[in-house]
C-alpha cells in the first residue's frame, strides 16, 4: 500500500486485481517508497503483459491453474469416461498409384496453402546451444533446417502454379513462431542469408511469450529465484500457435474478403466433385460433348457452365488449407504433397500426419476416444498418458506393439494440416485457446509442494479437442522412412534408447535423410547400393550413400522419376548433391563424390562412369571441443578426399559425361 503512490491507475487496478486473486506475496517483501522504485515499476510492467498475452488475464489463468492443479492432485484422469479405440485414417505406401495420384493432387492446392513452423522451443533435450532451425539437416551441403523448409514452400509454390497455368503465380505465406529464446536469433539467420530466397513480406515471425510459474496447488505464482521484482516464467507449448495466428489477424488476411462465396463455391465443387476433376480448359469441349449426345438440357449445360465459372473464380480468392510443422524433421516436405492432397480429396477439416510407432516411443498416438456419453474423437494421446489410459480400459499391456510389430496407434508427428474456413470459424468461438494440462513434479505421495515451480501449457495437436462431432477430422499414415526423423535428442541420451527403437538424433536425423533420398531413387529404376551399417556417437545406424536434392530438383515421386532414365548406379561410397532444377540423371554410373550446381533455365544431362576418391564419412569425437558442436553432435564430418563438381550459371543445354 505504501508503494502504491509509485503507480499509474491501472497499475493499480492490476495490484489490485494480484491481491484478490491471493498473490499479494509477490509484493510483500517490498521495500520503503524511494528504495528500488524503478524495479517495482518494472515488475508491474511484466504483470501487465502477463495479464494482455493469456486470454482472459491473469483471473483466468490462475483459475484455470488451481482447477487442473486440483484434478492433478486428486489424480484426476483427463481420460476419465473416455475408452480408447484404433482410428481408421488414410494409409499411404510410398509411390504406389494412390500414393502418385495424392501428390498430384496435394501440389495443385500447395498455392492455396500457408505454412506455420513452430520454432519457439529451446530444445533442453537436444542440449544444442544455438536455435535448431540452424542446425544442418544434414552435412554434405550444410543445408540447415530453416533454409530446407524455405526451399521447398518455394518449390511447391512454384510446382504448383506451373500446375495450375496460373497467370500471376500466388505467394504461399510462411509463419514462423518464436518465442524469447529463439526470436532474435531466428531473424538474424533469414536476415544475414537473404531470407534463403524467401521474399521478406512472404516471412511473418509471431513471438510467444511465456506464462506465469506457479509454486503451489493454490496457484501462487512464483517469484524468479534471481530477481525479487519478477514473476518466474516458462514457456506455455506449442499450442499457442493458434491464438498467435488469430490475433495476428493474419488468418482473415488469407481468406480474403470474397470468402463466403469461395467457401459456397468450394463445397459445390466437393459435392461435385466428379466435375471439378475435369481441367479448366476442357469444360467447354465437354459442354458441346453433352449437347451432341442429345443430353444437353439448357439446364444441365447451365449448371456445368457455372461450376466451371466458379471454379475459375474460386481458383483467384483466397488461401484454403494451414499447415503446421515442427523444427527438425529433414524428411517432412517429402510427405507434404500427398497428405495435403488426402487433406483435399477426403475433404478432412484436420488431418494429422502419422507414421507407425514403436510402444512407448516418446511420440504421441492418434486414438480414437469414445466417451460413455457418446461423445468421440479422434486425437493425439500423448506417450505419458496413452499407457496408463490402455491400462486402465481393459488392455492389461498397456501401450503394447501388435503383431506388425508396432503399437497399433499410430505415431503423431505433429505435423497439422486444417482447413482454413472451418478453422477461422472455430478459432472465432474459442479465440485459439487451446485446452491446457499442467505437470507439476511433487516432493512427495502428499503432493502438497513441488520439487520446482510448474506452470499451465497446452499443445497444437489438441486443437480438435473443442470442435464439434460434425468436424472431418482424420489422419495420414506415411513410411516413417520418408517422412519422420526429428533431432531431438542429445548423443548421450539416444546412445541409450532401447535397440530397435528410433534415436531421433543429429547422427540419425541425417542418416535418415540419406537413406529416404537412397530409396526414392530405387524407386525410380536407380540401383542405389546397400547401406553398411557404422557406429557414431554410441548410435548405429545405416550408411547409406550420401545423396541430397534441392527441393526445386524433385519434391514428388512423379517429378524424380522423370528425371532418371536408362540404368544408373549409385555406390555405397558415392555422394551425390544436385543442386538444380534441370539435372537429368541417364545411365549414371557413380562411385564416387558428385557434386552439380546449376542456375534456372541450365539443363544438364548427367551419364557415363564418374570415378573418383569421393568423400568418406569420418568418425569423429563428440567430447572434442575444437569440432564445431553441429559436427561434434552427430559424431561423424564429411573428408573431402576427392570429388567432381561442376556450375552451370548459363541458361541452356548441357551434357556432362567424363
Ligand atoms: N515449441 C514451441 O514453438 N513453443 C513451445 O513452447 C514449445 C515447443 P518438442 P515434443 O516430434 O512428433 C511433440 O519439444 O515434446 C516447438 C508432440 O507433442 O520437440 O517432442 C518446438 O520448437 C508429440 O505428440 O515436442 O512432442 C518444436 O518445433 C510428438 O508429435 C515443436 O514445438 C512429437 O513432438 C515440438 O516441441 C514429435
Amino acid at each position: 500500500v505504501k508503494n502504491l503512490h509509485l503507480l499509474h491507475p491501472d497499475q493499480i487496478e492490476l495490484a489490485k486485481m494480484l491481491v484478490d486473486l491471493g498473490q499479494s506475496h509477490l509484493f510483500q517483501h517490498w521495500p520503503e517508497p524511494g528504495v528500488e522504485d524503478e524495479q517495482k515499476k518494472a515488475f508491474f510492467a511484466q504483470v501487465a503483459k502477463l495479464n494482455s498475452n493469456y486470454p482472459g488475464g491473469l483471473a483466468s489463468y490462475v483459475k484455470n491453474a488451481r482447477e487442473l492443479l486440483a484434478d492433478s492432485k486428486e489424480g484426476k484422469n483427463p481420460y476419465d469416461g473416455f475408452t480408447p479405440s484404433v482410428p481408421t485414417g488414410e494409409v499411404l505406401s510410398f509411390g504406389d498409384n494412390n500414393f502418385i495420384k495424392f501428390e498430384e493432387a496435394g501440389v495443385k492446392e500447395a498455392q492455396n496453402a500457408a505454412f506455420v513452423l513452430v520454432a519457439g522451443g529451446l530444445g533442453e533435450r537436444l542440449g544444442y546451444n544455438g536455435i535448431k532451425v540452424a542446425l544442418p539437416a544434414e552435412t554434405t551441403t550444410g543445408t540447415c533446417f530453416l533454409q530446407l523448409y524455405i526451399e521447398s514452400i518455394l518449390a511447391l509454390q512454384g510446382a504448383s502454379s506451373r500446375l495450375s497455368h496460373a497467370t500471376s503465380p500466388k505467394v504461399i505465406p510462411f509463419v514462423i513462431m518464436t518465442s524469447d529464446d529463439t526470436h532474435a536469433r531466428t531473424l538474424d539467420l533469414l536476415e544475414s542469408n537473404s531470407y534463403f530466397g524467401m521474399k521478406p513480406t512472404q516471412v511473418h515471425l509471431l513471438k510467444q511469450e511465456k506464462v506465469a510459474c506457479l509454486e503451489d496447488n493454490d496457484a501462487r505464482l512464483a517469484l524468479d529465484p534471481y530477481d525479487k521484482y519478477k514473476i518466474q516464467t516458462k514457456p506455455h507449448g506449442h499450442g499457442d500457435v493458434h491464438s498467435l495466428l488469430y490475433s495476428s489477424g493474419l488468418l482473415n488476411v488469407w481468406y480474403v474478403s470474397n470468402s463466403y462465396i469461395a467457401s459456397k463455391i468450394w463445397n459445390l465443387e466437393k459435392k461435385y466433385s466428379c466435375f471439378c476433376k475435369l481441367p479448366y480448359s476442357s469444360v467447354l469441349p465437354v459442354i458441346i460433348m453433352l449437347f451432341l449426345c442429345g443430353m444437353g438440357t439448357p439446364y444441365l449445360m447451365m449448371f456445368v457452365s457455372a461450376l466451371a465459372l466458379a471454379s475459375l473464380y474460386r481458383r483467384d480468392a483466397g488461401l484454403r488449407w494451414v499447415l503446421f510443422f515442427q523444427d527438425t524433421n529433414g524428411l517432412l516436405f517429402k510427405a507434404i504433397p500427398a497428405s495435403l492432397g488426402v487433406s483435399a480429396l477426403k475433404h478432412y477439416h484436420v488431418n494429422s500426419l502419422a507414421v507407425q510407432r514403436k510402444a512407448k516411443e516418446a511420440i504421441g498416438g492418434i486414438t480414437r476416444l469414445t466417451h460413455s456419453d457418446g461423445r468421440s474423437m479422434v486425437i493425439n494421446v500423448e506417450y505419458n498418458q496413452l499407457d496408463p489410459l490402455l491400462r486402465a480400459t481393459g488392455h492389461p499391456d498397456g501401450d503394447a506393439n501388435c503383431e506388425t510389430g508396432y503399437s497399433p496407434f499410430p505415431g503423431n508427428i505433429n505435423q497439422l494440416i486444417l482447413e482454413l474456413g472451418p478453422y477461422i470459424e472455430e478459432l472465432t468461438k474459442t479465440g485459439g485457446a487451446i485446452k491446457e494440462f499442467v505437470n507439476p513434479k511433487y516432493k512427495d505421495a502428499s503432493k502438497t509442494s513441488f520439487k520446482s515451480s510448474t506452470r499451465l501449457e497446452c499443445m497444437m495437436q489438441d486443437y480438435p479437442k473443442t470442435l464439434p462431432p460434425s468436424a472431418r477430422v482424420g489422419f495420414t499414415v506415411i513410411d516413417t522412412w520418408l517422412a519422420y526423423a526429428p533431432v531431438k535428442n542429445n548423443p548421450e541420451d539416444a546412445a541409450k534408447v532401447p535397440k530397435g527403437n528410433p534415436y531421433h538424433s543429429a547422427t540419425s536425423g541425417e542418416m535418415a535423410i540419406y537413406r529416404a533420398n537412397s530409396r526414392i531413387l530405387q524407386k525410380a529404376g536407380v540401383q542405389v547400393e546397400d547401406p553398411v551399417k557404422q557406429v557414431f556417437n554410441g548410435q548405429e545406424v545405416e550408411v547409406w550413400p550420401r545423396i541430397t536434392w534441392k527441393p526445386i530438383w524433385g519434391l514428388t515421386f512423379a517429378e524424380i522419376k522423370s528425371k532418371v532414365s536408362g540404368n544408373c548406379s549409385i555406390s555405397q561410397r558415392s555422394t551425390l548433391a544436385l543442386k538444380g532444377r534441370s539435372i537429368l540423371l541417364q545411365n549414371l554410373s557413380l562411385d564416387g563424390a558428385l557434386i552439380i550446381n546449376t542456375v534456372d533455365g541450365a539443363k544438364v544431362k548427367v551419364g557415363g562412369s564418374i570415378q573418383n576418391k569421393g568423400w568418406i564419412v569420418e568418425s569423429i569425437d563428440y567430447k572434442d571441443t575444437s569440432i564445431a558442436e553441429e559436427l561434434r553432435t552427430r559424431g561423424f564430418r564429411m573428408k573431402k578426399v576427392e570429388g567432381l563438381e561442376e556450375t552451370y550459371n548459363q541458361p541452356g543445354e548441357f551434357s556432362l559425361k567424363p
